[in-house]
């Protein structure tokens, strides 16, 4: 078999296990080294010291494994469409509805990269999600699977943003895709001006520490009074800057990935359960991506959160729907 016999023969079998979009990157030095370096000397990382930790590997992929040669990159669609819950009421980002994706993901990469190994054999894999120094966003963009966004997402044409990334790196010489140069986002700049906290400082810069999700997921401590009011109703995660997308509201199209099916208590949560670690919210850290922030985290959030809620005159979600900004109804929304 040819190689680029072989990626297409990895493709049409990565699909069969799942994966909605398939495709191979170079790991040829990051393009956008100068942006990190200063999205890092700038602080926007937060607390999250692993960016510093992991900088070198990020800026040039092929020291990840010096023995790779490609990345075979993946997305999983896991959009659940728009929630009915009436507002205002608690939330959790929808990426965290269902069994930690980490789990999901890493079964299925482990079963692509014995795929890669039997279509090319003799070869090594290494399969990442969202763990490690791997610049996932970056990757896909490099394999033809979308696009970096005003939002900092990578957007598919077709699925949207709210997909998972997945990434083997393996040593088969595997010829790579024509990456997606096209920026699509136009003159858009619906998601920089529907952020309840203003954590674009310009577009496709996100200064985390402004961010719900990472207030919510990963910081770790107290939060301070204005990170209190920060958070609105997010209990983990946050979907804003997606759900105003038009690609989102004009093109995704809820999965239909049995290993996606959302668990009740999270698609619509109640903060309440969060406040104390009880056998009913135990299963949920046990399987879930809320394992993150653990029961700790999630009480602090849930504290947050309901003091939010009793005292409505802290900007919501909510509020930024009833002036027609986000697009959780699908309907104030135009295509760009
Ligand atoms: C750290 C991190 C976060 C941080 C910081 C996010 C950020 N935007 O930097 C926090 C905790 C805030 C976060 C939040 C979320 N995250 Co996150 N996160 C990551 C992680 C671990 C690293 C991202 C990173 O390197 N950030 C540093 C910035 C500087 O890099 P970057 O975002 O990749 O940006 C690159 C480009 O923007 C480019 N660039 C810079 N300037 C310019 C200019 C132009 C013109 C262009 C084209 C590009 C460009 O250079 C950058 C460096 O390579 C990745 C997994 C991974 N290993 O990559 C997941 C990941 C990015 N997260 C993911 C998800 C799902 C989320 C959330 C949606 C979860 C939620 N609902 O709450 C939110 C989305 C918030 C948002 N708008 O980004 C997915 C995104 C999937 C996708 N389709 O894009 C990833 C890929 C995990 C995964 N395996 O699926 N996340
Ligand atoms: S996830 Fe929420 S807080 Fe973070 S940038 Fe997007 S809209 Fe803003
Ligand atoms: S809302 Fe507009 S600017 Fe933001 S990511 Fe979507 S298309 Fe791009």
């Amino acid at each position: 078999m040819s190689p680029l016999e072989a990626r297409e023969e990895i493709r049409r079998q990565a699909v069969g296990l799942g994966f909605d979009a398939v495709g191979v990157a170079t790991l040829e030095p990051s393009r956008y080294s100068a942006q990190f370096d200063q999205w890092l000397g700038a602080g926007m990382a937060g607390e999250m010291s692993y960016m510093r930790r992991q900088a070198a590997k990020r800026r040039e992929p092929h020291q990840i494994r010096p023995e790779a040669k490609a990345a075979v990159v993946t997305l999983s669609n896991y959009y659940h469409g728009a929630s009915h819950s009436p507002l205002p009421t608690p939330r959790i980002a929808q990426y965290a509805w269902s069994e930690d994706y980490h789990r999901v993901l890493g079964r299925r990469l482990d079963r692509l990269a014995a795929v890669i190994r039997d279509v090319v054999p003799g070869s090594r894999t290494w399969p990442y999600v969202d763990a490690g120094p791997v610049p996932e966003r970056e990757l896909a963009q490099r394999a033809g699977l979308g696009w970096i966004a005003k939002n900092t997402m990578l957007i598919h044409p077709e699925l949207g943003s709210f997909t998972f990334i997945g990434v083997v790196l393996t040593d088969a010489a595997l010829p790579p895709d024509s990456p997606f140069e096209a920026d699509r986002c136009g003159s858009c700049t619906r998601c920089l001006e529907a952020c309840p906290t203003g954590a674009f400082p310009e577009p496709r810069v996100l200064d985390a520490r402004r961010c719900i999700s990472y207030l919510t997921i990963e910081k770790r401590g107290a939060f301070s009074t204005e990170e209190s009011a920060m958070v609105g109703e997010w209990l983990f995660g946050c979907d804003v800057c997606q759900d105003v997308c038009p690609w989102n509201v004009s093109f995704a199209e809820v999965t239909q990935d049995a290993e996606f099916e959302p668990v009740r208590e999270l698609q619509t949560p109640s903060a309440e359960i969060f406040r104390h670690s009880t056998p009913d919210t135990q299963h949920l850290y046990a399987r879930t991506a809320l394992e993150r922030a653990g029961p700790e985290g999630m009480r602090r959030n849930a504290d947050a959160v309901l003091k939010n809620l009793s005292c409505r005159d802290v900007p919501t979600v909510g509020d930024a729907e009833a002036a027609g900004l986000t697009g959780r109804s699908g309907k104030s929304v135009r295509a760009p």
